[in-house]
């Protein structure tokens, strides 16, 4: 048993903020939980998602025993019986249909570095079959890239080194508490906060001037706001590839071409070009929001050239942000299996690639995911989730994925898990985890779950010596020590060489008669994981829609309408707001359902454009 005592930890959401913790213990049982004071980012406060670990540990939602299906039902079974079930069937499917018959989805549902080791089970199987592309944001990494060939990794303490700070398509008020704190903390020492979005949110409340435009229009607004650079600060110095073609085609936006697209006045619109010129230094925040759309690299990557020809890159507090680059810290050869022959399917189409796929998947795992819920098209992976002949999923409560699959595994959680570390995309500190409370009697690491259906199934363990080696990541020659169990990781530079300028993409069309569905994510939790979801199903998602829409429809606050498109349909209630941008509505992401109607578009580099969905309205029956 666990000694009664304060153990430092760090927070394994899937969140920007990586907050560190103390966990304090008694009885093996995690008592309480607070920000650790000498974390520079998060500084000693921790939020209600953090906070509410005490409760959810030991809370009604946790899974404490092996679930099977049986008749339609779940019933509890032993452990033994469990890890028999598994080995079974993917021994099965592997000898009749070959290794790619098997699935192993890995979500993001925490940031344990440690938990890559179970790409073990399917790599040592020969590949198996795995999702590829990014449901969040590969596109603005991707696109930051584009500039000068790598995202590079830098502090954002930098903003409070900023005159002027533009959060484009990013709601830290919800969704990085943390960094909103350190944007109040520039506005104190005389920064100005500008927000760009397509509704009112925390965070538009919280800044100076705000923006709201047309979903989707931001691209021909970064081109206008381009244009307005060249005219007023003339063409850059040194020759940079791309210009001519670049600026030939933002010089043909006009002022009426983005007032068309977004829908701002002409008043707001010349604010905006103010904002980004009068008070330097500009700094530029784009969000995951944002770049969920098929040319979402280029748009992040125009806006990067905004921020190029306004003069801010690479002077303090200058500059344009999208997320940290992956820093590499785990060994190259990490959990590798050389010559494995995996076969990829696209996360942003998984439902009907996993259908479609041939050979079928006879068995299928999902780990630290929930694509049932997350996934766009989730009516696919419903679908194929029912005629799959094995399907097992290992969490802590039961997701929408959990309870679609014939198993179910209840794992840990990052608190009862000791020696693993946390990397966050957002600030520069690596934190390492220690255990702070027992898990409950039944509920198991994962990465002991995946090492024993691999040695079940007769496979070496290389588990145990890679757990070993995960400690390495302390010893990299890039990190400081910067408090117990945290360290420092050194800024890689972005800027340098010269700048390449974006090349030209066409709009995405709009589906005409319909109203765009934009999806965010909010405050009381994160993504899918919502041990208080139960609620959540009870009633049926609020979607906002603006003032004007609904006196064009007639419709009324809280009245019960359907949302349709080609892929399904969902009951809603309906919320007015009268911020939110002409033909627009917007629903909360994570929220069952809410999926089976976002579209699985795939961007050139094989992405998500989730938020290039169409839906029709019609009051519900
Ligand atoms: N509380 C909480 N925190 C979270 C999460 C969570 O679920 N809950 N999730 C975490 C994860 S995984 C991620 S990726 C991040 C996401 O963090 P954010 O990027 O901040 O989140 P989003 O809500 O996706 O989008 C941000 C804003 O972009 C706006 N937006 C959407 N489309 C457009 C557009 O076309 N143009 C413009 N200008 N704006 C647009 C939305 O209205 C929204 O307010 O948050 C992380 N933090
Ligand atoms: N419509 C729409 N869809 C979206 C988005 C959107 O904005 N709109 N956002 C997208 C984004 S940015 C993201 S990042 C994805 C996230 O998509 P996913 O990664 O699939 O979803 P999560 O809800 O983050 O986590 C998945 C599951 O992991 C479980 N989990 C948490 N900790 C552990 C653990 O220690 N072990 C195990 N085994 N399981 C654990 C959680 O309980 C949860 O059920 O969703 C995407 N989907
Ligand atoms: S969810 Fe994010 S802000 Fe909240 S405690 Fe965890 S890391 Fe910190
Ligand atoms: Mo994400």
């Amino acid at each position: 048993m666990l000694t009664d005592g304060n153990y430092l930890s760090v927070c394994a959401y899937d969140c920007p903020d990586s907050c560190g913790m103390v966990a304090t213990c008694k009885d093996g049982l995690l008592v309480k939980l607070e920000g650790r004071e000498d974390n520079p980012y998060t500084r000693g406060f921790i939020c209600h998602k953090g906070r509410r670990w005490v409760r959810d540990l030991r809370g009604q939602d946790r899974l404490t025993s092996p679930l099977a299906r049986r008749n339609g039902k779940f019933i509890q079974i032993g452990w033994d019986e469990a890890l028999d079930m598994t080995t079974q069937a993917i021994q099965s499917a592997v000898l009749h249909h070959g290794h790619q018959s098997f699935l192993f989805y890995e979500g993001a549902g925490n940031l344990l570095m440690g938990n890559e080791i179970q790409h073990l089970l399917p790599l040592m199987l020969g590949g198996g079959t795995m999702a590829t592309g990014s449901l969040c944001g590969a596109e603005g990494k991707i696109g930051l890239a584009r500039s000068y060939g790598t995202v590079g990794r830098y502090q954002p303490l930098a903003a409070l080194e900023s005159k002027s700070i533009l959060l484009w398509g990013r709601n830290p008020a919800e969704n990085s508490v943390h960094f909103l704190a350190i944007l109040q903390d520039a506005l104190r020492q005389g920064a100005r906060l500008g927000t760009i979005d397509v509704r009112a949110t925390p965070t538009t409340a919280a800044s100076d001037c705000t923006w709201i435009v047309r979903p989707g229009s931001d691209l021909m607004l970064a081109l206008y706001l381009c244009h307005e650079a060249i005219v007023l600060l003339g063409e850059p110095q040194a020759a940079h590839q791309g210009y001519d073609a670049f600026r030939e085609a933002c010089l043909l936006v006009s002022a009426e071409d983005a007032q068309e697209a977004t829908g701002l006045s002409a008043e707001a619109l010349h604010a905006l070009v103010s904002f980004t010129a009068d008070q330097p230094p500009l700094s530029i925040w784009t969000g995951v929001g944002l770049q969920r759309t098929r040319w979402g690299a280029n748009l992040i990557h125009t806006i990067d050239t905004l921020g190029f020809l306004m003069g801010n890159h690479g002077i303090p507090g200058g500059g344009v942000w999208f997320e940290q680059g992956s820093d590499e810290l785990l060994p190259y050869d990490f959990a590798t299996v050389p010559g494995a022959q995996t076969r990829f399917v696209p996360r942003p189409n998984l439902g009907a690639s996993l259908l479609e796929a041939d050979p079928s998947i006879e068995a299928a795992m999902f780990v630290r995911g929930n694509p049932a819920s997350q996934c766009p098209d989730a009516g696919k992976v419903l679908n194929f989730l029912e005629q799959c002949p094995f399907s097992v999923c290992l969490d802590w409560h039961m997701s929408v994925t959990a309870r679609a699959c014939t198993l179910v595994l209840p794992t840990t959680v990052f608190l009862e898990r000791g020696d693993d570390y946390v990397m966050s995309y957002f600030h520069d500190l690596l934190q390492k985890t220690n255990k702070a409370a027992e898990p409950p009697e039944g509920a198991r690491d994962e990465v002991d779950i995946v090492r024993d259906i691999a040695l079940r199934l007769g496979l070496p363990d290389r588990f145990t010596a890679e757990k070993a080696r995960l400690v390495d990541v302390e010893n990299d020659p890039r990190l400081t020590p910067a408090g117990p169990g945290m360290w420092r990781l050194k800024d890689a530079p972005r800027i340098q060489g010269a700048f390449h300028f974006p090349s030209l993409v066409p709009d995405v069309p709009a589906e005409s008669g319909m109203l765009r569905l934009i999806t965010v994510h909010v405050r009381d939790y994160i993504n899918g994981i919502d041990p208080g979801q139960a609620r959540a199903r009870v009633l049926p998602p609020v979607a906002s829609v603006s003032t004007k829409l609904a006196r064009e429809r007639c419709l009324i606050e809280g009245q019960k309408v359907t949302l349709h498109n080609a892929l399904g349909s969902l009951d809603v209630r309906i919320h007015l707001d009268k911020s939110i941008a002409a033909q627009t509505i917007v629903l909360p992401q994570g929220v069952e359902g809410v999926n089976l109607l976002v579209a699985p578009g795939l961007t050139p580099d094989g992405n998500s454009c989730i938020n290039d969905s169409w839906v029709l309205l019609e009051p519900t029956l």
